[in-house]
């Protein structure tokens, strides 16, 4: 490689490296399901399995998590399919009279 060459690719390198993204990764949000001491272990793995996509064996292991730690993540989403699922989680624990809380935070 010449010298003429090799100074070219500096300058090619340089603007690689100084190149910023001009776009930005959507922020993600985790939710997350609240222990109680009165929402049936069942209707729990119902909630998982129903509006999370788990597993029969997921959604009773990750229900397990939550009664013994005081809470866990169940997902992470774009903003708007959290804000969704929670919304269908307190809605669907509230027609069923149990306080089972669940919300979100940025991740
Ligand atoms: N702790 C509840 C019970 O013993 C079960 C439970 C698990 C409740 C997870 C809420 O998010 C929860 N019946």
């Amino acid at each position: 490689m010449s010298d003429d060459d090799a100074g070219q690719n500096d300058g090619d390198a340089d603007l690689l490296l100084k190149t910023k993204p001009k776009t930005q990764k959507p922020p993600l949000y985790k939710v997350l399901l609240l222990n109680d001491d009165y929402t049936p272990m069942e209707f729990v793995v119902h909630v998982l399995e129903r509006f999370f996509g788990l597993s029969h064996a997921q959604s009773f292991e990750l229900m397990l998590v939550v009664h013994k730690k005081g809470l866990a993540v169940v997902g992470v989403f774009s903003h708007e399919v959290a804000e969704t699922k929670v919304a269908q989680v307190m809605d669907f624990a509230r027609r069923h009279q149990h306080p089972l809380q669940c919300t979100m935070e940025k991740e």
